[in-house]
């Protein structure tokens, strides 16, 4: 079966089919991918326990896929370009050949190393090519990478590989972001504190920033690569993958608690993103992909590397910032790579919207066919304004819904076919059953209406488990309705049974993007000394999407109000990262609660927003005397 769907009538025809026979639709579409082994099983499934098994018994490894396949075609390929920080300094591309030369010598590095299948390595990188080099060359030999985006603070490193147990760390002295240097080992070292399980840190050079290296532990990229060449075996054998096997995690945040870490395994991943990226961006042959994204999220895992590479595409990686040196700089990319498709996220969209036109002046964008937005709603000025100044009316825009949880993409229009509405994300891909529920659970049929978006049917792209806790991960996604996998996302479906993601539901804050849980925040904000407690929310930000509102009991400041909140601030920094400190801190006597003490944070919700015409009931609160202070302070 063909992978590339090229029609609205195909799409119709190709989604009744995913439906009414799922595996033969799957059986078909995993026909495109190199297996040494083909699957006794394509599906086996319960959203009980959950238990998705998909592939069974196939044998694989997903970097043969992304890179042998495509040596003896395409080996002179470009697989990766790469574009600096700093302008000025010299962009590089890799070739497929090439590329599979540096995993092959990475991986056989991370065996000197003591790597093996089924271990885990937590990665913190720059966006450098050796970002994804990692990444593939763990795939290679099976071992479980855990990449953690380079915004993440030490504590939050340690969580991460406290949860895994991870036995080597991957990362680099520094990182450049615009003007900023961010030292990277050093906040890898601050980790390690915490963490007896890791025995080898692997540190590539980038910024030259003075770096601790421990004997015994830390040991550079380059020297370990230098011996590798010594020992003259540059070809490292793909270790043998079952189709269920896991692939990678990648942690991410919910209402509750720490953040999870997310599992997906080998085969399914490897063909829902290859199926999903060939068809939404409709990638043809000799195309520049950029995807503007950071591989330390879940776009970056299978929208940098792992669908475009699957697919023998030519992905682009940037490694700075879209406002530095000036904020022209993605659409001086574009013309000097000449992009065909891009892919961003509408915060990105909203900031350089805001410099107005003269970023794009004398900028060559004609190369542009295909745009897409992912990571949160799109509004329509931001749509309107990327269809018009960036696709110049002449390219789809693909409004790509999905989350971490999901592998790939699940509503999104297919550019080009699928016909677009300014903020939908219009209808789902082929295999993908949503659903609208009510809060009883009621499945609501029909056009016209809204509810809480969940997924009936598994796809091979969903995630398996949350690591080291399945309870947890049935407790999250699939208790919340009985069979179905619950979002956390709201959603309407318009008359035309399109579909207009509305956003979170539930606790999950997100801000330009990022997917921040408001109890993650309560707790770094609550252990400030002077904290007694805490209630965050989100509200409506120009540029961010949601900006991060706190409400703060602390009675005894120190020194004066301004000084604390900038002390609240650098502690939500320490414990999280700089992504979760809060845009507001209002300090409060104390937090609307109701008698059996729960936090009434549709009232916080409304004053943070603004809108403190209609507070609806406050008569069961236990103290409705603070809402009125609370509203009056409001900033
Ligand atoms: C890929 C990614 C997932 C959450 C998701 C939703 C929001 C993502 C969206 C969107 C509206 C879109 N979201 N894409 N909302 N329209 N096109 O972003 O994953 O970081 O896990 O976030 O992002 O709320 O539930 P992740």
């Amino acid at each position: 079966m063909n992978l590339k769907i090229s029609s609205f009538a195909e799409y119709n025809e190709v989604y009744k089919q995913s439906v009414e026979q799922p595996e033969q639709f799957w059986d078909g579409i995993a026909e495109n991918f190199l297996w040494r082994k083909k699957w006794d099983k394509t599906l086996e499934w319960n959203f009980k326990e959950p238990k998705i098994k998909w592939f069974q018994g196939a044998k694989l490894n997903i970097t043969e896929n992304c890179l042998d396949r495509h040596l003896e075609k395409n080996g002179d390929t470009p697989a990766i370009i790469w574009e600096p920080n700093d302008p000025t300094e010299d962009h590089r591309v890799l070739t497929y050949r090439q590329l599979h030369g540096k995993v092959c010598q990475f991986a056989n590095v991370l065996k000197n190393n003591g790597v093996k299948k089924g271990d885990r390595v937590c990665i913190y990188m720059p966006m450098l090519p050796e970002l994804a080099i990692a990444v593939l060359a763990c795939a290679r030999l099976g071992a479980i990478h855990s990449v953690v985006f380079g915004g993440f603070s030490a504590q939050s490193i340690a969580d991460r590989i406290i949860d895994a147990q991870c036995e080597v760390v991957i990362t680099a002295d520094g990182s450049y972001r615009g003007t900023k240097e961010v030292p990277l080992k050093n906040v890898i070292d601050d980790a390690l504190v915490q963490c007896p399980s890791v025995k080898r840190v692997i540190v590539l050079t980038r910024s030259r920033t003075p770096v601790a290296m421990i004997k015994g532990r830390d040991v550079w990229w380059e020297d370990e690569v230098k011996k590798v060449e010594t020992q003259g075996n540059p070809d490292c054998p793909a270790e043998e993958m079952d189709a269920e096997d896991m692939l990678f995690i990648l942690y991410t945040s919910g209402s509750t608690g720490k953040p999870k870490g997310v599992v997906h395994t080998c085969g399914g991943y490897m063909v829902y993103t290859g199926y999903t990226f060939a068809n939404v961006f409709q990638y043809n042959p000799g195309e520049v992909y950029f995807c503007t994204a950071d591989i330390g999220w879940i776009t970056g895992h299978s929208y940098i590397v792992y669908g475009p590479l699957s697919q023998g595409a030519t992905t682009l990686m940037f490694e700075g910032i879209p406002t530095w040196p000036d904020a022209g700089r993605f659409w001086d990319i574009v013309d000097k790579h000449k992009v065909n498709i891009l892919y961003t996220a509408p915060t990105a969209i909203r900031s350089l919207m805001s410099f107005g036109e003269e970023p794009l002046k004398g900028k060559d964008l004609s190369s542009l066919k295909k745009l897409g937005s992912v990571g949160e709603p799109i509004n329509e000025e931001a749509w309107h304004w990327f269809d018009e100044k960036i696709g110049k009316g002449n390219c789809p825009i693909v409004d790509t819904w999905w989350q971490t949880e999901n592998g790939g993409l699940m509503i999104s229009p297919i550019a080009g076919i699928t016909p677009t509405k300014p903020g939908y994300a219009t209808l789902p891909l082929p295999g993908v059953q949503p659903v609208l529920v009510d809060e009883q659970g009621n499945i609501i049929e029909g056009n016209g209406v809204s509810g809480n978006l969940c997924i009936k049917f598994p796809w091979p792209g969903m995630l398996r488990t949350t690591y080291g806790d399945h309870e947890r991960c049935r407790q999250t996604y699939f208790a919340t309705y009985a069979d179905m996998y619950f979002t956390g996302d709201g959603c309407l479906r318009d008359e035309d049974g399109y579909y207009r993601i509305t956003g979170r539901v539930d606790d999950v804050l997100n801000v330009s993007g990022h997917r921040i849980g408001t109890a993650e925040v309560e707790n770094a904000i609550n252990m400030h000394s002077t904290v007694v407690e805490s209630a965050v929310v989100g509200y409506p930000h120009d540029i961010k999407g949601q900006g991060v509102y706190a409400f703060v009991v602390s009675p005894n400041i120190h020194d004066n109000a301004d000084l604390t909140r900038k002390d609240i601030m650098m502690t939500v920094q320490r414990i999280i990262g700089a992504i979760a400190k809060p845009d507001k801190i209002q300090f409060v006597s104390g937090l609307p609660k109701t008698r059996s003490g729960k936090i009434m944070r549709r009232i916080l919700r409304k004053i943070a927003e603004g809108d403190t015409s209609n507070l609806g009931d406050t008569s069961t609160l236990l103290d409705p005397g603070v809402v009125d202070e609370i509203k009056n302070g409001a900033l």
